[in-house]
């Protein structure tokens, strides 16, 4: 196949800064900090750094999910991390996560503190902190795992490689759409499959699975990211759809998702406490 994009690599890649196209502040091939800032703190016992992307909504809504089940002592302070600008490249949020992406926590209960990046391990500390929302029986607790573990695995092809391509690039181009459709297409199908047999991801009981996995493909199926229900045919996963509207619904969840939201009306930049959501 040819095309008139056809592209053909040098012997050696360069870097060339005027090609970074919409993420010109976050796409560079090399980490670290680039300026010295140190995180604001506040004083709950933990202290988020994040922004209502899919990967934030899973802290965010864990943390919520923690309160509305009465535990007090996962209280927080969140403060909105803005990719865009190149926030996550302060030297403060380096300290917390050399990864530079968002979420990244602090434990400030422990000595010394604790630092938690990769939303996964986020989700995974907090349920072994509070020995809650992961099942407790070894069988049932290690299906949650595979499914928290699928998550991460999986919807990098979703958000880095469909949706990229499909709503973020400079321009559309036909290979990796259709190539990333297809997979997240697969994708879908797999947890619709899943879904038809199970009230929730790992099972009867709601988890860090269904937590971690909502905000990616609940979302998708429900129309609320990168506008392409239509193109992916969601509703040919009513199983999916099902589930993702039950999620929707926890009290948690909404307000979860309004955390570190600078583009909704009901958005919160910051949140300090739950008089901050009236
Ligand atoms: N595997 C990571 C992915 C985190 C991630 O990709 N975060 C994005 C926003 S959704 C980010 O911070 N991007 C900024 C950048 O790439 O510079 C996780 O699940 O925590």
């Amino acid at each position: 196949m040819s095309s008139e994009n056809e592209y053909t690599p040098p012997n050696v890649w360069k870097y060339d800064e005027s090609e970074a196209g919409k993420w010109a502040k976050t796409n560079r091939p090399y980490s670290g900090p680039t300026h010295e800032k140190k995180l604001t703190r506040g004083n709950h016992p933990f202290q988020l750094y994040s922004l209502a992307t899919p990967n934030g909504q899973k802290a965010t809504i864990m943390f919520e999910e923690l309160l509305e089940l009465g535990i007090t002592d996962a209280e927080y302070d969140a403060y909105t991390i803005d990719i865009g600008e190149g926030t996550q490249f302060s030297s403060g949020f380096v300290e917390i996560n050399p990864n530079s992406k968002i979420p990244a926590l602090i434990d400030t209960t422990t000595d010394p503190q604790v630092r938690v990046f990769e939303s996964g391990s986020i989700l995974q500390y907090l349920a072994d902190k509070f020995d809650t929302l992961i099942p407790s029986d070894i069988k049932a607790k290690t299906e949650c795992r595979n499914w928290l573990m699928w998550q991460m695995g999986a919807a990098p092809f979703l958000g880095g490689g469909f949706g990229h391509f499909y709503a973020y690039a400079p321009e559309k181009l036909e290979y990796p759409i259709n190539r990333y459709a297809m997979e997240t297409k697969r994708q879908l199908d797999l947890l619709n499959k899943h879904l038809v047999e199970n009230k929730f991801i790992a099972g009867d009981e709601y988890s860090i699975a269904d937590i971690a996995i909502w905000p990616w493909y609940g979302n998708l199926v429900l129309g609320k990211l990168y506008d392409a229900a239509e193109f992916l045919q969601v509703d040919d996963y009513p199983y999916v759809k099902r589930w993702a509207e039950m999620i929707a619904e926890r009290p948690a969840v909404k307000r979860g998702i309004r955390v570190n939201n600078t583009w909704a009306d009901d958005g919160l930049t910051e949140r300090h406490s739950s008089a901050d959501f009236d």
